[in-house]
């Protein structure tokens, strides 16, 4: 019922954000709250209307870290994707521009999740280096300008690889509406439902998908990335809320708790996060996590991030810019 009358809200409310590029917050709830209802179908219904009226760039080969991508390099990827709704890729991110970003994090002072804050999602105001010696909380963060201040993340950031494949995924121009790189540490199960340590679905945009790079090597005990295998496709019976699922109740409708998506530093796996997911509880060791993300539209979470460059971008990643308007939409220029 509330369903039927929230249509009569949503119409309107979502050519509201047509015109203004903004989601009432109420529209949002509903956004959320459709994708459960109709175990997906509202967001592959919205997703094709977006693909038809928004077209594709035209790229017949991509080059990038990945190496020089045709249509059927990517779409081996997008199939594998589509299959499962995660795929490891065979190529790794360098030794060297590993090693560097390590390095330049762990100098760069972040902000942590404040654990002692009740069940909010709140970050410190006070930046602090991470310190694996004096872990004080499961997660921490660096904000946009941040990641776009590294120039080696900006390179990934403009990859047009990643864009190429995000394209292919979501059958049209992709916008880049997330880039964000965190620590995650051994926090004895304080604030794990905050540092998205249980399963989950995401639904910040209608379709989106998510590109995770380990910075550091990831085995089972210091927090890898967790999947459930073809959960991207519909929604079981039991499942069907938002909000956080305990490893038990997975198990109990899935019959396993999932995959643990090991890796060396420098592996880049990408995601449809829509699908059942979480970042393993750390027991010792740390993780750096680098993620970028691309959606379909802006619709859905009404923060939507912008990155504020400090300096003026290379000439290459420049022209790449005014290629690809849609995808580079957030990153402001000086
Ligand atoms: O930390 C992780 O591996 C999962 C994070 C997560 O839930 C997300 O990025 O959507
Ligand atoms: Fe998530």
């Amino acid at each position: 019922m509330i369903d039927l009358l929230g249509i009569f809200y949503f119409i309107p409310a979502y050519i509201w954000f047509l015109l203004t590029n903004k989601t009432p917050n109420l529209a949002y709830i509903f956004h959320r709250r459709y994708f459960v209802r109709t175990r997906g179908g509202y967001n592959d219904f919205m997703s094709s209307l977006y693909a038809r009226m928004v077209g594709k760039y035209e790229i017949k080969t991509s080059s990038g870290i990945l190496g020089d991508m045709t249509h059927s390099d990517v779409m081996k990827i997008v199939d594998a994707v589509n299959k499962k709704g995660y795929h490891v890729l065979e190529q790794k991110l360098p030794a060297q521009l590993v090693k560097d970003v390590h390095a330049y994090f762990s100098k760069e002072p972040a902000k942590y999740l404040d654990v002692d804050n009740g069940e909010k999602v709140q970050y410190s105001k006070k930046k602090v280096q991470f310190d694996p010696n004096n872990v004080i909380s499961p997660r921490y963060q660096y904000e946009g300008a941040q990641v776009v201040a590294n120039d080696d993340l900006l390179n990934l950031v403009f990859d047009e690889n990643f864009n190429h494949i995000a394209q292919e995924y979501l059958s049209l121009k992709p916008i880049l509406d997330l880039a964000v790189i965190w620590w995650s540490a051994p926090a004895k199960g304080k604030g794990a439902n905050r540092a998205a340590q249980m399963y989950h679905h995401d639904q910040d945009r209608i379709k989106f998908l998510k590109f995770f790079f380990y910075f550091n090597d990831v085995g089972s005990t210091n927090g890898p990335h967790c999947y459930v295998p073809g959960s991207h496709t519909d929604i079981p019976k039991g499942l069907r809320r938002d909000g956080r699922f305990t490893d038990e109740e997975i198990e109990k409708i899935y019959g396993n708790r999932g995959d643990e998506i090991e890796g060396k530093a420098g592996s880049i796996i990408a995601v449809d996060t829509r699908g059942l997911h979480k970042g393993k509880q750390l027991t010792e060791g740390h993780r750096l996590l680098f993620q970028i993300q691309y959606s379909n539209s802006l619709f859905g979470q009404p923060n939507i991030p912008s990155y504020q460059l400090s300096k003026p971008l290379r000439p290459k990643l420049k022209a790449l810019k005014d290629k690809y308007q849609r995808v580079f939409s957030l990153i402001k220029e000086v």
